[in-house]
């Protein structure tokens, strides 16, 4: 160990993971007077790059704002009253702001991870990148801890209160629960989204969600100069296999319908990835004082935006949670912690669930499945109850 000191440091919180979820914990509790300390295994930079999500409901974005993380957000993100749905050639707007009186913002998760870690360091908040070999202890215990090698490879241990896991849906924290503890929920589907960053303007000033008989595909942007554009895929599709000019002329097919519109623009393509789609929950969403919070405990698929949004509400109701702990020493918010973020979750999951089998192309679907499928179309874009339930839950449900 020559040279090298191993340090240990007791904490009131223990995070693991500086994603959306653990920074903005982190920032609660800074607010609420409660001290933690974040530990995350990839650099500052690659977390500031990381692209992902970017639609953000607008009970996420009063959080963000009454966190003091909201400021360049309120300058920068692009506020939509409504998006669009086209199916059979057509598109139909859904009015938010007319039907349920609410809008969402569209700023990057990236964008915002920045402005936490900058936040949370200027206040003095400590995050320590690179660590490697992260372990947890104690989990039942008064007292757990957080075991791993800082940056340059020194032990440490963080002795805590609580630790909350919101290492996402790869990390370390759920695998540790003991079996037989969790019960999991799965659902994988037959296809993968293609994402794309792409320096060219908008094709519309909102966003444009669309079946096509050749597959899902959807446009939405990240400023007024980049546009993200999205791609059903098959399930097993290798990112080799599609290099720019198949991209382009994809979405050419796909955004560009039957009706009178303005043609996409392409531009230099800055990113490109494929994600898998799936719906997975854990239950309960606690195991002694480990708590799992974000992609950690679920995650959607991305067609209802409701992953960063959800990972947001659980450290919303874990802070208020843990405020009532160090307030007064009562533990019955903690012991509700699961159950009451278990209720929005489900419902964020029949929703992305939902929105996933109404705009996507099912291989093995038979013909009475897809009539359903078109019906369901017709009747959320044509019926004002069944317009307002997708804008209800798109635009987000109120926070506990
Ligand atoms: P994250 O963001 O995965 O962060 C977890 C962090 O933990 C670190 N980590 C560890 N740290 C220490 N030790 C370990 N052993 C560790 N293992 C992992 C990781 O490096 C990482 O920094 O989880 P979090 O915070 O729960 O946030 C969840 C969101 O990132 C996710 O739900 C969204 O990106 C989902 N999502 C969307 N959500 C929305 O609300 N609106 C959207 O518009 C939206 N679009 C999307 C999306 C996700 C997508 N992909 C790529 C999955 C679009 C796409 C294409
Ligand atoms: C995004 O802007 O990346 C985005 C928007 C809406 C979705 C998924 C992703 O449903």
């Amino acid at each position: 160990m020559g040279g090298r000191t191993c340090g240990a440091m007791r904490v009131q919180v223990g995070i693991v993971g500086a994603g959306p979820a653990g920074l903005l914990l982190a920032q609660l509790l800074h607010l609420a007077g409660i001290e933690s300390v974040i530990i995350e295994n990839r650099s500052r930079a690659y977390c500031e790059s990381r692209v992902r999500a970017g639609l953000i409901e607008q009970g996420s974005v009063d959080l963000l704002v009454a966190s003091g993380v909201g400021e360049r957000m309120g300058r920068e993100g692009l506020v939509h009253d409504g998006n669009a749905l086209r199916f059979d050639g057509r598109s139909h707007r859904i009015d938010f702001l007319g039907l349920v009186g609410k809008r969402i913002t569209i700023y990057g998760q990236q964008e915002i991870v920045k402005d936490m870690i900058a936040v949370r360091l200027a206040g003095g908040g400590r995050i320590d990148f690179e660590v490697d070999d992260v372990t947890l202890h104690d989990l039942t215990s008064e007292r757990p801890a957080i075991r791993y090698r800082d940056a340059g490879g020194a032990p440490q241990e963080l002795v805590c209160d609580f630790i909350a896991g919101c290492d996402g849906f790869h990390g370390i924290s759920r695998p540790t629960i003991p079996d037989g503890v969790l019960t999991a929920f799965d659902r994988i589907y037959p296809f993968s989204w293609l994402g794309i960053l792409s320096e060219s303007p908008p094709l519309s000033h909102e966003l444009l969600y669309v079946l096509h008989e050749r597959g899902f595909a959807l446009f939405t942007m990240r400023s007024n100069s980049i546009s993200r554009l999205y791609l059903q895929v098959d399930a097993d599709e290798d990112i080799d296999a599609w290099p720019d000019e198949r991209i382009w002329a994809e979405l050419h097919a796909r955004l560009e319908g039957a009706e009178p519109a303005p043609p996409l623009r392409e531009g230099p393509v800055l990113q490109k990835g494929i994600t898998p789609m799936r719906s997975y929950v854990v239950e309960p969403m606690q195991f002694g004082r480990l708590f799992l919070a974000g992609d950690a405990a679920h995650i959607v698929p991305p067609t209802g935006a409701k992953g960063m949004n959800l990972a947001f509400a659980d450290v919303n109701v874990l802070a208020r949670a843990l405020g009532a702990f160090y307030a007064g020493g009562s533990t019955s918010a903690l012991d509700a912690y699961s159950a009451t973020c278990l209720r929005r979750v489900w419902k964020a999951e029949r929703f992305s669930w939902w929105m996933t089998s109404m705009l996507h192309r099912y291989p093995k679907r038979t013909p009475f499945e897809q009539r359903l499928q078109m019906a369901e179309l017709d009747y959320v874009t044509s019926s004002r109850a069944g317009a307002e339930s997708l804008a209800e839950n798109y635009v987000g449900l109120p926070l506990e």
